[in-house]
């Protein structure tokens, strides 16, 4: 399948079903914050990895749309937070105003609280899957989102504002920050699988972290070569806030050399499980590389 329909299908899926979500809040204005940084669009990759992983997996049925709502909500809670004063402090995300400039700053840490709650809440109830299948989902969303990863991979790159940080540093809080989440997106997709075989879910963290870092290096090469336009959030951001990123470490060429060795990681993985560039993983792959937003 060509992976331009396959994304579009992915998003109206999930699309579909996050409109769905928050409907018994206790206090409708909180959905409507909700929702506002919920359906505003972004590429869904988390989620196109969720299904991904499941077909991989052998799993061609839709029990990828639950996982998939719940790593995209983790994901939109860490972007409101991220973008909060208190953090990067940003008035612009997906091209429109960031929630606490839209709402208010209590209204957007509420709303990301409720999304996180509600992942972890919607994998519990997910009638499709065994109780063992629940809770190793769990535990790996838990892992990948909190201490043990994304919010520690955060407080490093708050910490490391103004420092000098090696490549190896960096690569390090990039794992944590952004590769946590998309290596727990394929592994959730590989555990809707209940007997998915351990070589699989292997070549697949082998093939996580190797997007994971092209991923954020492509991030970091588009902060300078893209416009605040086609980001949809604002250019040279990192300059700005004097952050060690791979262009600032290693220069243009050489950070878009490495993003292409990471890709290279990743397909052999799938070389090793017999897929090629036509499987939806391969192309996801390039699809992360080769990104202008
Ligand atoms: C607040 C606990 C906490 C964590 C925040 C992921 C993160 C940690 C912050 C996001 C900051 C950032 C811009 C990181 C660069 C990589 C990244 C995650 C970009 C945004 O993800 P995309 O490109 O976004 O998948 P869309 O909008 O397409 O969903």
């Amino acid at each position: 399948m060509k992976l331009d329909l396959f994304l579009d299908d992915t998003r109206q899926q999930l699309e579909q079903a996050l409109k769905a979500s928050f409907n018994s809040t206790a206090f409708p204005p909180l959905q409507k914050a909700i929702h506002y940084s919920l359906l505003d669009g972004g590429k869904r990759l988390r989620p196109a990895l969720v299904r991904t992983a499941a077909q991989s997996a052998g799993e061609l049925n839709d029990k990828w749309l639950i996982p998939a709502q719940a790593l995209e909500m983790i994901h939109v809670y860490s972007l409101i937070h991220d973008d909060l004063p208190a953090m990067d402090n940003d008035d612009l995300r997906r091209g429109r105003p960031t929630n606490h400039k839209r709402f208010d700053e209590a209204t957007a840490i509420l709303a990301g609280d409720a999304l996180q709650t509600e992942a972890f809440g919607l994998i519990a109830r997910d009638s499709n899957l065994t109780d063992s299948q629940v809770r190793a989902m769990i535990i790996q969303l838990s892992d990948a989102s909190g201490a043990k990863g994304m919010v520690a991979g955060q407080m490093l790159d708050l910490d490391s504002e103004q420092k000098a940080l090696n490549v190896d540093q960096l690569a390090h809080l990039h794992s944590l920050k952004t590769g946590a989440l998309i290596k727990a997106s394929l592994r959730l997709g590989a555990l809707c699988n209940p007997t998915v075989n351990d070589d699989l879910l292997t070549q697949l963290d082998i093939y996580g972290t190797a997007i994971g870092l092209a991923f954020q290096i492509t991030d970091d090469i588009l902060d300078v070569t893209s416009t605040t336009e086609v980001l949809g959030k604002p250019q040279g951001s990192d300059i700005a806030a004097q952050k060690s990123t791979y262009v600032s470490l290693l220069g243009l060429e050489r950070a878009k050399q490495k993003a292409k060795e990471q890709t290279d990681l990743a397909t052999q993985a799938l070389r090793s499980l017999d897929m090629n560039t036509d499987s939806l993983l391969w192309q996801l792959a390039d699809y992360v590389l080769k990104r202008n937003h």
